[in-house]
């Protein structure tokens, strides 16, 4: 074991986590989304909660109200190249906004038309509305050069109580696994060979790709706060 966390105690170790703070998600068509520190905290019982709100509108547009979630990540304390990752967690409950766990690295953005150089690694994102999970992989940036290859699918039953989302990346090859059965294994962008950090977040949107069915679903249609709760994040050689 490389990392981890448990999550014990009343203070998230600052040590291990930065929390962002910012306007993750400017919507021309609706409420922005913001990632603030509050919405990433302890909860006293061993798990890391992330949670989504309604918040009074923060910035000088004319939305009636903006929503926040939590971000933490480990940019600067901790990365690591090759590994095994994995996260316990329980899913949110409401529609309107998706929880991950993934790895970053700054080389994301270098478009060479190879992943090798930093590729966005998502272990998995997942809903409160809908037993839909994804895998994916983002690299050369997110504009014209742009490539990503993904795997999504139903798995019924994974709203309910705590699941395993694990990574296993080798120099050739990701694998990955729910609740320790294999789901996705691919070499789509040729491997990212750079250390990573780890990201936990929730985020979202108002623009009409994130409040569509194909994705988080409408959070005017919610229940906030929604929490999703995180029990370990364990790293491994
Ligand atoms: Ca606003
Ligand atoms: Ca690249
Ligand atoms: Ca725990």
């Amino acid at each position: 074991m490389t990392f981890s966390d448990e999550f014990e105690g009343n203070n998230l170790d600052l040590s291990k986590w930065e929390q962002l703070e910012y306007n993750r998600r400017q919507n021309e068509s609706g409420s922005d989304g913001w990632w603030l520190k509050e919405d990433s905290y302890l909860d006293g019982n061993g798990n890391l909660v992330i949670r989504a709100k309604k918040i009074d509108n923060r910035n000088s547009d004319d939305d009636p109200y903006d929503y926040s979630t939590g971000a933490i990540r480990s940019k600067g304390l901790f990365e690591q190249k090759f590994g095994k990752f994995e996260i316990y967690c329980q899913l949110p409950t409401q529609k309107g906004w998706w929880v991950a766990f993934w790895l970053f690295s700054n080389g994301v953005g270098n478009e060479d038309g190879s992943g090798e150089d930093g590729t966005e690694i998502d272990i998995f994102e997942g809903f409160g509305w809908t037993d839909n999970i994804q895998h994916a992989l983002h690299w050369d940036g997110y504009g014209a050069a742009h490539k990503s290859a993904s795997e999504g699918f139903d798995s019924e039953g994974i709203r309910n109580g705590f699941h395993t989302f694990t990574l296993e990346w080798s120099e050739k090859e990701y694998i990955f696994f729910v609740d320790g059965v294999e789901t996705w294994r691919t070499t789509a962008g040729g491997v990212s060979k750079v250390p990573s950090y780890i990201k936990i977040t929730g985020e979202l949107s108002t623009l009409p790709w994130a409040i569509s069915e194909s994705w988080a679903n409408d959070p005017e249609q919610a229940t906030y706060p929604d929490y999703f709760l995180v029990d370990y994040i364990r790293v491994y050689e």
